[in-house]
């Protein structure tokens, strides 16, 4: 019965009884409906304002159990044993048999409903001794069922509880409660699981977050060559640009949509040189530079969210990172797979030097709880300066490499437009290492691929990066 309805009935019900009220459980059974709806429905009616006074009775209740709703419907295992019985009698063995035989024979013979001839011919043999019979088990259970308990006394309505027919639904006061067991551990939460990689992802973008840093739009694996390789001053020959390093597509094969006048700069300090660079003095091909392929770094998303910023009126200052899988044609081993995550910060800002660059490093390791940082000259086809990261790992004893950093070249910048005096230095490691030590893991297939034991991914503890 919908609410509207049944606060209706309630109120009808309540203008027949008068002034003498009406009880919720009584209400409840005549109704058929759930008690706890009827009270609902009372407390909507309350919060109308002076609709109706209600009191809280914390009555005992009787309610039938199972075998009482079955002697409701099919009568008391008395009365089903007077019914089972022929007008000329029936053996008292085979009476036994019936479903109510033994519970109604004593019961019948006690209210003298039926009579045994225990001389009769082939055993002891029922007859019927009477007519006609009244089942005043089933007359008051019904009695109970329609919410009219108040008819029977304590004593019949004790009587049915002993036969197992009825039962006392009293207050929680009379209720036995077991004692809270606080040692008990709690179910585990049906739920997701994030995966190693992604919980340290979390650490890494909030470092860069409290850093300052803005998170660039990472959400293409497919890059043109233009972009991942000769916008960062890249040349078309590098033996990184070619098949067995890098994964170019079939489908679509090129891009072709670029900043044409952007482009024909590219072009230029490649072949020509400019800006004060030789160039590299090649014949530069767009054909080269539309080949599109699986992002080898996300410096490719920083170079175009460097031209993006040169394409502004006014220069400002900006700090960008990136957290996003790239993926590589290398030889596999136990910690190198085709793809992983670049972690890649960026800092862009008038005439910044190779000494902020190693302040930045400096603050964002010490994140991670590495302090002893020490660098070393390296090779980037797109920074000069370039060095390698090492710090020195108490575990092992020995200096490891925590990733590489450079400043990027001016026939990087200059080409997209941005302020002679501007300089753009920036850092990469991978995700892959750190989440491999934090967890304790040696291959790295055991963390990612498709031999992963996802119970280790629902197991992982949470992860803190912060020393
Ligand atoms: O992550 C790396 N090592 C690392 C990082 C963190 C770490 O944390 C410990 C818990 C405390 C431990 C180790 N590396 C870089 C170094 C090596 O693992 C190296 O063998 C593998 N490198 C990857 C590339 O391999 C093909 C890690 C990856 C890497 C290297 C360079 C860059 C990004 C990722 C870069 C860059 C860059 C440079 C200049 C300008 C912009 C980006």
């Amino acid at each position: 019965m919908a609410e509207p309805a049944l606060l209706e009935e309630l109120l009808r019900r309540l203008q027949e009884a008068g002034g003498g009220g009406a009880d919720s459980g009584e209400l409840a059974a005549r109704l058929g409906l759930d008690h706890q709806l009827v009270v609902g429905a009372v407390k909507s009616l309350q919060t109308l304002g002076d609709v109706i006074e209600a009191e809280l009775r914390s009555t005992k209740r009787w309610e039938l159990t199972d075998e009482g709703k079955e002697i409701v419907e099919k009568g008391s295992h008395e009365a089903r044993v007077f019914d089972a019985i022929p007008p000329n009698g029936i053996t008292q063995s085979d009476l036994m048999k019936l479903p109510s035989g033994k519970v109604g024979f004593n019961k019948a013979m006690s209210s003298k409903w039926i009579r045994i001839d225990k001389n009769a011919e082939g055993g002891p043999r029922i007859f019927k001794a009477t007519d006609c019979i009244e089942d005043a088990v089933k007359n008051k259970l019904l009695l109970v069922q329609q919410g009219k308990d108040s008819k029977l006394d304590d004593k019949e309505k004790n009587e049915l509880k002993k036969r197992k027919l009825l039962s006392e639904v009293g207050s929680w006061k009379e209720k036995k409660f077991k004692p809270y067991n606080f040692d008990a551990m709690g179910i585990v939460p049906e739920c997701g699981h994030l995966h190693p990689l992604m919980k340290v992802r979390t650490q890494f973008r909030q470092i860069f977050l409290e850093m300052g840093f803005t998170e660039m739009p990472t959400n293409n694996f497919i890059e043109s060559s233009f972009w991942n390789f000769d916008s960062l001053f890249q040349p078309q020959q590098h033996p990184a640009r070619d098949q067995h390093d890098t994964f170019f597509l079939s489908e679509p094969a090129t891009a072709t949509k670029f900043p044409m006048d952007y482009l024909e700069r590219v072009k230029k300090v490649h072949s020509e040189g400019g800006y004060g660079s030789l160039g590299y003095k090649y014949d530069w091909k767009i054909e080269e530079a539309q080949k599109n392929l699986l992002r080898t770094h996300t410096t490719a998303v920083s170079a175009r969210m460097l031209y993006k910023l040169a394409q502004k009126e006014e220069f400002t200052p900006v700090k960008y990172f990136s957290i996003d899988r790239v993926f590589r044609n290398e030889t596999l081993d136990a910690t190198h797979l085709a793809e992983f995550h670049q972690i890649e910060g960026v800092v862009a800002d008038y005439d910044l030097t190779l000494g902020d660059l190693m302040g930045v490093l400096q603050q964002f390791f010490s994140k991670l709880g590495i302090t002893k940082l020490r660098y070393k000259p390296a090779f980037n086809p797109y920074t000069e300066p370039s060095m390698e990261i090492f710090s020195y790992h108490e575990g092992l004893k020995k200096w490891v490499e925590v990733g590489n950093s450079g400043v990027f070249r001016p026939e990087m910048l200059l080409p997209m437009g941005l302020p002679e005096n501007v300089t753009v230095i920036a850092w990469g490691l991978s995700l892959e290492r750190p989440t491999m030590i934090k967890y304790g893991i040696n291959n790295i297939r055991e963390l990612v691929g498709h031999k992963v034991n996802l119970q280790m991914v629902y197991d992982s503890p949470v992860c803190r990066l912060d020393p």
